[in-house]
């Protein structure tokens, strides 16, 4: 049951305030926030045993506001997800397909249709849709393109070449932050003669490539990587790739798929591995994680789907966590396709300072009822913006890299915000 934070202290039998006005129980994990002081596993620990939701809001709200003040974060994007045929078959995805040769069917005119889909609802896009998709959205106006897909068996390397240059050369000025550390991985397998890591990231750069997203991390921990994704590389894996993308100049973000069959110990464990890997990318690399972007995990449709998923307050208080855990990375995002727009914007005075952006289609997770081959989930920039105005914020388009996007005449020019 919730309680509110007073209803907690006299229930605790706790009557008095602190000269902060902090909980008690949390009084000296206050005390290191305010002197900006590194939270330990047993902090976070508590943090997750603590029903006092009131103050771990107020203590991440603290940082956010250390970091960026009232400025919340938003961009105009488009997700672009090139297939669903993939190798894996992790129990907590519901996007998956095996696959099968697809029999394209035309139709009584003769023409064929926009995705080619099997009897399953498997798809693959051709180099030439993923263009297209990408140039509709720049003309549109958005700054970034995300592009994710299952591991295809038959796609060639040169395939992921060919999006990178086609979109570079339709859209000059568009980020591509494209392909997880598992599809990187995939890829240094499947190209002929085989790549490196660093192999692949310099030629997929030189064909287009800005920027990794965070995807594939899901928990860092040998228990539940067996439990839900045991064929799929783990964490020393997922890791080298962001290394060797830090070291080649590359900024990528970082996931955590919570709400599933981990513990809170587990989710902690992850967020300090992010931590130690952000020290080491500040030292001594080029670049390093722009953002966290906490995945709230969604059931419905994946083998998994007999659990429940995380609540609303355990989506609120892991973002809070995971602000008052990363310490050295700047963004926290709440991408509202995982915890709703609703959540998201209550979020942002709860440690989180981005609601990533316009989105327009996204494939990977659909609630139940969402079930159309190209599913539309979009926010307009109007709805964006309202929902930071009303959480007391300051609306800021951002592009990839968290620099001003200024809109005039049309057009776009960035600075630094
Ligand atoms: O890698 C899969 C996760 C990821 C489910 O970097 C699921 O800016 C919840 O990484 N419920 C893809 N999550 C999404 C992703 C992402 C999204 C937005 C922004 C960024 C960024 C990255 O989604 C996958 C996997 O970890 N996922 N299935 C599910 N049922």
């Amino acid at each position: 049951m919730v309680l509110h934070a007073r209803a907690h202290r006299e229930r605790d039998g706790y009557s008095g305030m602190t000269v902060t006005g902090f909980d008690s129980g949390l009084a000296d994990i206050a005390g290191k926030v305010e002197s900006s002081q590194r939270l330990t596993y047993e902090d976070g620990i508590r943090l997750y045993a603590s029903s006092d939701i009131h103050t771990l809001g107020e203590l991440a709200n603290t940082v956010r506001e250390r970091f960026h003040g009232r400025t919340a974060y938003y961009n105009v994007n488009r997700h672009i997800n090139y297939t669903n045929y993939c190798v894996l078959r992790c129990k907590f995805c519901s996007f998956y397909r095996p696959y099968v040769k697809r029999q394209v069917e035309a139709g009584p005119d003769g023409s064929l249709p926009v995705v080619a889909q099997d009897h399953t609802g498997g798809y693959e896009l051709s180099v030439e849709q993923v263009v297209e998709r990408a140039s509709e959205a720049y003309a549109q106006g958005s700054t970034e393109v995300h592009i994710v897909g299952g591991l295809h068996p038959k796609l060639p390397f040169s395939y992921y070449l060919d999006l990178c240059r086609g979109i570079r050369e339709a859209c000059p000025r568009m980020h591509i932050k494209a392909f997880t550390a598992i599809e990187i991985i995939h890829l240094a397998r499947i190209a002929r003669p085989r790549l490196t890591i660093s192999e692949v990231l310099t030629q997929l750069r030189e064909a287009g490539l800005d920027s990794l997203p965070g995807g594939g991390a899901e928990i860092f921990d040998d228990r539940v990587h067996d439990e839900t994704f045991k064929n799929k590389v783990g964490e020393a894996e997922w890791f080298e790739v962001h290394r060797a993308a830090h070291e080649l100049g590359i900024f990528s973000n970082a996931t955590m798929l919570y709400g599933h069959v981990e513990t809170p110990a587990e989710r902690i464990n992850h967020l300090i591995k992010l931590r130690e890997h952000q020290d080491e990318s500040i030292r001594s690399r080029q670049a390093r994680f722009n953002c966290v972007v906490p995945l709230s995990f969604i059931p419905d449709g994946s083998a998994l789907e007999h659990l429940p998923g995380p609540t609303g307050l355990d989506d609120l208080k892991t973002l809070a966590i995971c602000r008052l855990m990363l310490d050295n990375i700047p963004h926290i995002k709440a991408f509202w396709i995982m915890q709703s727009p609703k959540l998201a914007q209550v979020s942002l005075n709860w440690g989180v300072d981005d609601i990533d952006g316009t989105v327009v289609y996204y494939d990977i997770t659909k609630r139940e009822g969402q079930a159309d081959d190209r599913t539309q989930q979009s926010l307009t920039v109007d709805q964006l913006k309202r929902m930071i105005c009303e959480a007391g914020c300051t609306p800021l388009e951002r592009d990839s890299l968290y620099r001003q996007v200024t809109r005039a005449d049309g057009g776009w020019t960035v600075s630094d915000a």
